[in-house]
C-alpha cells in the first residue's frame, strides 16, 4: 500500500485508534499477527498477516465495517475507486519457521 507523504504521523494514530468493530471483523474473517510496516523514504506500506480463511477474507471488501474504514482512509493513502487501498502483492523469497 502507498501512504501519501505528509500523513506518517496520521497512519499512525489512526492505527492506534483502530475502530473496535474493525479489529473483530478482521479476527472473525480469520485474520491474525497482522502487522504494516512503513518504509519512510517510499512511504510504501507493507502489510504482513497470517489468514486461515482465504474466502472469509475475500469477502472483507463487501462489508460495511470494511467499506467505511476504507472511506475513512482514502484521504491519506493511495486508493482504488471503490476506495480500497491500491496494493501489490508481494513475492515471498525466504521463510525461516
Ligand atoms: C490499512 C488498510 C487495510 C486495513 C488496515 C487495518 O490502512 O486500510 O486495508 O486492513 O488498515
Amino acid at each position: 500500500m502507498q501512504l501519501f507523504p505528509g500523513f506518517e504521523q496520521e497512519y499512525l494514530k489512526r492505527h492506534e485508534q483502530i475502530w473496535p468493530e474493525l479489529k473483530a471483523l478482521l479476527k472473525e474473517a480469520g485474520i491474525s499477527d497482522y502487522s504494516i510496516f512503513l518504509d519512510k523514504e517510499s512511504l510504501t506500506l507493507f502489510g504482513v498477516m497470517q489468514v486461515t480463511d482465504e474466502e472469509a477474507q475475500n469477502g472483507l471488501k463487501d462489508h460495511p465495517i470494511m467499506k467505511r474504514w476504507w472511506a475513512y482512509m482514502k484521504d491519506i493513502m493511495a486508493s482504488n475507486p471503490d476506495n480500497s487501498p491500491v496494493t501489490a502483492p508481494l513475492e515471498l523469497v525466504f521463510h525461516l519457521e
